[in-house]
């Protein structure tokens, strides 16, 4: 798909994924200011329960003056709107329209820009490659085919920041595409470095530091289980990235209570437990859980626990489930051929 194709509407929505990243907003920012600079009427929002809350998003957007907007109460926005769906085009962007992160929203027209596997059979106008570290990389590719070139400070650094978050600090960029970016845009790097440190707040430091003092270890199958306060659920990602660091934890689970349930986070830094598949063990039945093979995570249902675990404490839940885990999984070492 080229840019040009999206031209035929005078107004214009980009949405980004619901919980939105750093990704999100760059190619949410970089289509808002392409419109703009093509005259149309345009907006850039988010739906979604959550209002962006980590420091360094928040600091992102008042760094680099990104026009985002957050529509909390979704009926009210599109009662606004003729025929309480969107005027003109919708673009969403680092999400699948009606894909499980992305809050649909009736439009007119609708476009895609994407860097995840195809999860929804996509409108026509698409354009969707899952072979780059970021959806940045592509929406740069798009303005550059387009002959849009990036001189804003601002913008180049938020496309920067895009990839630099969605590739592990840079440590996953693979494609050529994505090194070619990083060269290509202007960044203030001052500011890449205070955003990178700036993961939590200090109250959030003050979660995580008293849920580390206490713990569940067993030294059996060496793992460890957490329980946190109340805490968005990147700093439990936080907590387990700590806690694995530890010589005797070959895996961990750190887990809150949410209103509706548990939220949990699950790293492994031996083979023989897959993160991505012990999350999913864990909210068999309950709830879901997925992610890689180092680092994943899960949502477990208050109402589904609580119907298959009704005397249960959250501790003992963990504790058990991975119990089970080691004492039925079988491994088996092949050798290679
Ligand atoms: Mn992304």
């Amino acid at each position: 798909m080229r840019l040009e194709e999206l031209q035929d509407y005078e107004f214009v929505t980009i949405q980004c994924h619901d919980n939105p990243d750093a990704d999100t907003l760059a190619s949410g920012f970089a289509m808002y200011r392409y419109f703009q600079d093509m005259g149309r009427q345009v907006r850039l929002i988010y739906c979604g329960r959550n209002k962006i809350q980590k420091p360094n998003l928040l600091m992102m957007v008042d760094h680099l003056e990104i026009p985002v907007t957050y529509i909390g109460d979704v009926p009210a926005f599109l009662a606004q709107e003729p025929e309480g769906r969107l005027r003109g085009l919708l673009i969403t962007v680092d999400g699948q329209y009606g894909a499980g992160n992305v809050t649909k929203l009736p439009a007119e027209e609708v476009a895609v820009i994407d860097h995840h596997q195809v999860e929804m059979t996509p409108p026509v106008k698409n354009e969707i490659n899952p072979h780059l570290g970021s959806c940045s990389t592509l929406v740069w590719q798009l303005l550059d085919n387009a002959g849009y070139q990036i001189k804003d400070l601002h913008l180049g650094t938020a496309l920067y920041y895009g990839l630099f978050t969605d590739t592990n600090q840079f440590a996953e960029i693979f494609n050529p595409l994505d090194m070619d970016m990083r060269e290509a845009v202007p960044c203030d790097k001052t500011l890449i470095t205070l955003f990178r440190n700036s993961n939590l707040s200090l109250q959030e430091m003050e979660v995580a530091g008293v849920a580390m003092i206490r713990y569940i270890y067993n030294d059996d199958y060496n793992y460890a289980i957490i329980k946190s306060k109340p805490c968005d659920p990147n700093i439990l990602g936080l907590i387990s990235d700590f806690l694995i660091q530890v010589a005797e934890v070959y895996c961990c689970v750190v887990y809150n209570e949410t209103g509706d349930g548990y939220k949990f986070s699950v790293r492994s830094c031996v083979k023989e437990v897959q993160a991505n598949e012990l999350a999913s063990f864990l909210a068999e039945g309950v709830g879901s859980g997925g992610g890689h093979r180092e680092k994943a995570g899960g949502f477990i249902s208050m109402q589904l626990y609580e119907e298959a675990y009704p005397t249960l404490h959250s501790e003992a839940f963990f504790s058990e489930r991975l119990n089970d885990y080691f004492d039925h999984c079988q491994v088996i070492f092949c050798k290679r051929v």
